[in-house]
């Protein structure tokens, strides 16, 4: 299998922490690509992934796969321990609805802030807009102190226990480094949670 990934990017950091998580790194070849130099959008890239976003897996047999959330499903089904998507159904909506939440409610508004106002996205984020970077700044603040509020009396972020939702919330955490921003810093329960999952190194 190779793996298309962009070290610094956070949805194919998404991708290599749940692997890591497995104890399954090496059953990946990974194969680099550089987004500030747009070799994503070269015709040979396109042919992997034809929205031209990393992270993509390729298997053996040549389906290709280039959502990271699908990615992690696909690895979740052929190395099913660590289980970090849910063992029943409770579960795996708990973990589902929760990594969703991460997902779209912070992560995506996130990005909607660095994309619109950081100079070094502005060759992709064409126009920049700093009205949606404000709105999605503000969505993404106040998404942080809701997880905080939660993490005030859950150690985990769903279902009591580490799953792909930890993964999404940290990896999502610390790429606000982007916009010199630390919500971990800022909120005490996310501090505690961050510190822990840190401390963690993602091992399972
Ligand atoms: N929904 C996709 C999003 C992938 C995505 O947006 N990846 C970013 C890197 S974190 C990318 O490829 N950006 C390139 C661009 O915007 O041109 C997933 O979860 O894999």
């Amino acid at each position: 299998m190779k793996l298309y990934h962009s070290p610094m990017a956070p949805n194919p950091d998404r991708v290599v922490h749940f692997l890591r998580a497995k104890g399954k790194l090496d059953a990946v070849e990974i194969v680099e690509v550089s987004i500030m130099q747009q070799e994503h959008k070269t015709d040979q890239y396109r042919e992997v992934s034809p929205f031209a976003q990393v992270p993509a897996l390729v298997l053996d047999d040549g389906t290709k796969l280039t959502e990271s959330r699908a990615i992690c499903t696909y690895f979740e089904g052929i190395f099913p321990e660590p289980n970090l998507m849910g063992a029943d159904p409770k579960e795996k909506a708990l973990i589902e609805m929760w990594d969703r939440r991460v997902e779209l409610m912070f992560f995506i508004q996130f990005a909607g802030w660095f994309r619109n106002a950081h100079p070094m996205m502005a060759p992709l984020e064409v126009p920049q807009s700093p009205e949606a970077a404000a709105k999605s700044e503000k969505a993404a603040r106040r998404m942080a102190e809701r997880f905080n509020e939660h993490l005030a009396t859950h150690e985990f972020v769903a279902a009591d226990r580490f799953s792909i939702a930890d993964i999404t919330l940290y990896i999502s955490c610390g790429f606000c480094r982007v916009m010199q921003w630390a919500p971990h810093r800022e909120l005490p329960h996310l501090g505690r949670w961050y510190g822990a999952m840190k401390e963690r190194g993602f091992a399972g």
